[in-house]
């Protein structure tokens, strides 16, 4: 029924993003990169984007809503747990609303949905079942979405309709043994024959969806002969059929939660691919790999904000019935401190997600930040949401009926996968710090001759003495996107933003290139940096709620100022930390670790039971 829905409607062939732009940009128009500039660039997130007129408004919440009562009619979630796999009513369910297919284009079988779309119609898995986002997440976030992204028309003609039906599963093999966070270190390899073909050996692990897809995006390693007559390994991509022949799985992986989704190992022996199933050129591997996980990764924090409001509708209800010591326990400031915290994370997280997806669907080049600070900021968020609703429910939400503690166990892996969150941080704090290091670079040239160059000099000495004394701050430039009611918030993360770009600049010049190994620092220089995303975007979204007829301005307002506030404190907290006094800290810890794994053990000193006094 809701095929026939959807079919009818122009509204949602908006079309995705076509990938490929400088990972570090000379000067860009995003956000994150801007901030680490002390600049505010406006263009994707003030005024918070209207994407859609009324009338369009409506057909997706009509939409959301027969998705959500089929979701919810079908789907036994704590039965998919027990499982481990998902009913075949509730898989034909998820195929008859053409979910297997979201963002494929009408014409080769799909929704045709655009990243807004698509993120609004993943709250309902987030909400319901993790273990379903993520069986049908995994499958078109990162399974065929190079395909989609960057394939050829024939590619797309051939696999989407397959895929986008639900017919055929899609699994992206990037992981190895000795391939985690390192993506570029695969070992598979794909050797060149004399008929043009390849022949692919080796062996992935943990891939969603690897003992059920047909499909495979797989990365491997071509040896390509140089000038020189060395062989160098050059990372591609390549699909994968499996009716080629020599591909096989391992048994399904036992894991802690989405246990419905299947996750196995899958080897490659002797598999010969076509030359036209090459994903790029030879060598484009990384890149295109890159490209999926940034794209993929705004579908995280879409589904989680659905999590996130599923969760705080529990522990509402809880705390609103639940007496103890003569009163509803919603009375008591312990209570009230974690229900109106874990609301105002899930407005910023909100708030944030639906800018990237935006961002997406205008094909802004550099949104990646922006997407990794999505998924860290909403996978931190759920997480200590949901921790927040067990504790709230007490003993009831350590239950298994409940289904709280299903959530946590499904929660854990969204801060491990598509990047974990640290690896993530690391590439927006490095990327954030070579961005400006980029914009320093004309007056570090200018200081090799400083006489010559002495107005520049002094104008910028002067420029960064006044961030620093806070007389020239962001605040203005910030303060004139939100609403009035909102400018003492807009203040100080004016001058948060102030103080995020003068230490950014200062442990750039203390380390220069040596910044790559500072990971205590850079992790600091990330968290502010995520932080000032969310307080901003939720700036932006409060502000424009107030022009909104029908929205509920002043608790908009009350999310906001709760948000920013705690969000500000984390900001100072990280910022805070870069001092010489911390870096000793980090020396103890980096000294200590050393001593921990020489010893091969936890336990260094006397055990408490053996002091003995002398
Ligand atoms: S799948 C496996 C997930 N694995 C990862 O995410 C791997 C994480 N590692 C990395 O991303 C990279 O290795 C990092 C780079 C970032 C660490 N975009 O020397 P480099 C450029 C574009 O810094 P490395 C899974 O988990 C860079 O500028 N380009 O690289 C299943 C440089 O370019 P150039 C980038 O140190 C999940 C070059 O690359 C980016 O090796 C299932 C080298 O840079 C970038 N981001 O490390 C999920 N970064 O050479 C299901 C770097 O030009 C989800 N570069 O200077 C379902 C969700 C639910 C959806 C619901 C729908 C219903």
């Amino acid at each position: 029924m809701k095929r026939v829905i959807l079919q009818k409607s122009n509204f949602l062939k908006q079309g995705v993003r076509a990938a490929g732009s400088k990972p570090i940009p000379d000067r860009s128009d995003s956000f994150v990169f801007g901030l680490f500039n002390g600049e505010i660039n406006p263009k994707n997130i003030f005024p918070y984007p209207s994407v859609f007129n009324q009338e369009q408004v409506d057909e997706l919440n009509e939409l959301f809503s027969a998705s959500f009562d089929a979701f919810d009619g079908t789907n036994e979630a704590l039965e998919n747990d027990l499982r481990g796999d998902l009913d075949p009513e509730m898989v034909q369910m998820l195929r008859d609303f053409g979910l297997f297919g979201m963002q494929v284009p009408e014409e080769l079988g799909g929704l045709g949905m655009s990243n807004v779309q698509m993120a609004r119609m993943s709250e309902i898995g987030g909400e319901l079942d993790l273990g379903v986002s993520i069986y049908i997440g995994a499958h078109q976030s990162i399974g065929f979405k190079a395909i989609l992204i960057l394939g050829t028309q024939e590619m797309k003609e051939k696999y989407l309709p397959l895929v986008a039906s639900g017919e055929k599963i899609a699994a992206f093999c990037l992981t190895e043994p000795s391939t985690g966070s390192d993506a570029s270190s695969v070992q598979t390899r794909a050797v060149k024959q004399e008929d043009g073909s390849y022949l692919m050996n080796g062996g992935k692990i943990w891939i969603t969806g690897g003992g059920i897809a047909d499909i495979f995006t797989v990365f491997a390693q071509v040896p390509v002969q140089q000038e020189d007559g060395t062989i160098k390994d050059k990372m591609t991509a390549f699909i994968v059929e499996r009716d080629f022949g020599g591909v096989t799985h391992g048994a399904p992986e036992k894991k802690m939660g989405i246990k419905c989704s299947n996750t196995a190992e899958v080897y490659f022996d002797d598999v010969r691919i076509p030359a036209e199933n090459m994903i790029g050129e030879v060598g484009e591997g990384f890149k295109v790999a890159m490209e999926v996980l940034n794209s993929g990764r705004y579908g995280m924090g879409a589904t989680l904000n659905g999590t996130q409001k599923g969760l705080i509708k529990k522990a509402t209800e809880f705390a609103a019935n639940r007496t103890q010591f003569r009163d509803k326990i919603y009375k008591f400031g312990a209570i009230q401190e974690k229900l109106a915290r874990m609301h105002a994370e899930q407005y910023a997280s909100e708030a944030v997600s639906y800018l990237v997806a935006n961002a997406m669907d205008h094909k802004t080049e550099n949104y990646h930040l922006e997407a990794a600070c999505g998924k860290i900021f909403a996978s931190e968020r759920a997480w200590h949401c949901c921790d927040e609703t067990i504790q709230v429910m007490g003993g009831m939400g350590y239950m298994f009926e409940q289904g709280v503690e299903k959530v946590m166990r499904d929660l854990r892996i969204f801060r491990i996968f598509e990047g974990t969150n640290d690896i993530l941080r690391l590439m927006v704090g490095l990327q954030g710090l070579q961005y400006t290091g980029q914009q320093l670079a004309p007056i570090a040239k200018a200081a090799k001759s400083p006489i010559a160059n002495a107005p520049t000099l002094i104008k910028f000495k002067m420029d960064q003495r006044a961030k620093e004394k806070g007389s020239k701050t962001a605040v203005n430039d910030l303060k004139q996107y939100v609403d009035p009611a909102l400018h003492p918030e807009a203040q100080k993360v004016g001058e948060a933003i102030t103080r995020f770009e003068v230490a950014s600049k200062k442990i750039l010049q203390k380390f220069n290139k040596d910044i790559i190994n500072q990971q205590f620092h850079v992790k600091r220089i990330a968290e502010a940096a995520i932080e000032l995303f969310a307080s901003s975007a939720v700036l932006s979204r409060a502000t424009a709620a107030q022009k909104h007829p029908t929205a509920n301005k002043e608790e908009e307002i009350l999310l906001a100022k709760t948000y920013i506030f705690d969000s500000l404190k984390k900001i100072h907290g990280a910022l805070d930390q870069l001092t010489e006094q911390d870096e000793s800290h980090w020396k103890n810890m980096a000294e200590l670790t050393e001593k921990m794994v020489n010893a091969d053990s936890p336990v260094l000193g006397a055990h408490p039971t053996e002091l003995i006094h002398k």
